[in-house]
């Protein structure tokens, strides 16, 4: 899909106001200080980093809940920018790398390729579904809500109306949940949606996990695929400064062998690396997720350990 030579469009994206932990805004920025940028430059790609974007403030005062949501407008107005961003790199044929910040930014980076690539895929790796409602959720964090909004599952919040429900369920497929609402499990089995939990991991291993998930949503391995990783489906001693750790992940092989599956299918068209929070956990901790994000993003852009 993407044009040679090939082209990856780095869109940092400082934002953390779908959470309530600060530092999640700092993840972009210490990414690409770590070399990201060079690192892809060494892998073949053309890279275009043109600086972080700057989303403009609404202040809490002028942005109170909605219902249970938090921060809804500034959320909605930052995903729609990030939409257009997303959206603009893909239709020139580049690839869209989006460092976040936290994961409720996959709305705008979902909607963005969507919009380009009408019939491609969703692979979300991630220890949590991130498909609640505005009625389901319980924290009110919208993060935790992204690919309701992307099903159009909810169409109740007018600040969210500009998300086109074009994801369908049978184009999304989970790797590595395990700790989901029980709203969200009411959500997964009414759609009929696919996820392969740690579970289905430990049984059937993840080189079957994965060519499993790309049998449900790609079978002909032909049709675009957006990968959206959310640094906590790794498990926390592999990554351990991210918002919400969840025991029990993917080791560091099982997620860089989901990267490099997904490239060699040649079908990868967009990337996220999400809910980096270098703030978090001591300061070791913090360089090791830094390098980890970076080593998932290089595998997913083609690197190989031969
Ligand atoms: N993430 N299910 C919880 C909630 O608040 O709705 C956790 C969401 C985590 C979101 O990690 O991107
Ligand atoms: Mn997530
Ligand atoms: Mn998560
Ligand atoms: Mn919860």
């Amino acid at each position: 899909f993407l044009p040679d030579p090939k082209s990856v469009a780095i869109v940092g994206c400082p934002f953390s106001g779908g959470q309530t932990k600060a530092g999640v805004d700092k993840g972009p920025i210490y990414l690409v200080e770590a070399g990201l940028p060079q690192q892809l430059a060494d892998l073949g790609w053309q890279v275009q980093f043109d600086g972080h974007h700057q989303f403009e403030e609404i202040s809490a005062a002028s942005d109170p809940p909605i219902g249970k949501l938090k921060n809804p407008r500034f959320v909605s107005k930052v995903c729609q920018a990030v939409a257009q961003v997303v959206g603009g790199h893909a239709k020139k044929g580049q690839l869209p790398l989006t460092l976040g910040g936290d994961h409720s930014l996959a709305m705008g980076t979902i909607s963005g390729t969507l919009d380009t690539y009408p019939d491609a895929c969703l692979v979300w790796v991630d220890a949590h579904a991130d498909i609640n409602t505005p009625q389901t959720t319980d924290s009110g964090n919208i993060h935790g809500m992204p690919v309701s909004f992307l099903l159009g599952l909810d169409t109740s919040v007018p600040e969210f109306a500009w998300v086109k429900p074009n994801l369908k369920p049978n184009k999304l497929v989970y790797i590595g949940l395990r700790d989901i609402d029980a709203g969200e499990k009411k959500i997964l089995r009414e759609n009929g949606i696919k996820a392969f939990s740690m579970h289905e991991v430990d049984k059937w291993g993840i080189g079957k996990v994965v060519e499993m998930a790309l049998d449900h949503v790609n079978p002909k391995r032909e049709s675009p695929i957006h990968l959206s990783f959310d640094v906590d489906a790794l498990d926390p001693s592999v990554a351990p400064s991210t918002g919400t750790p969840v025991r029990g992940g993917l080791t560091f092989r099982e997620g860089h062998y989901i990267c490099e599956a997904i490239y060699e299918t040649g079908c990868l068209v967009a990337l996220d690396i999400m809910e980096v929070n270098p703030s978090l956990a001591d300061a070791a901790s913090a360089v090791q997720t830094v390098a980890v994000g970076c080593s998932l993003a290089r595998s997913a852009l083609g690197e190989t350990l031969l």
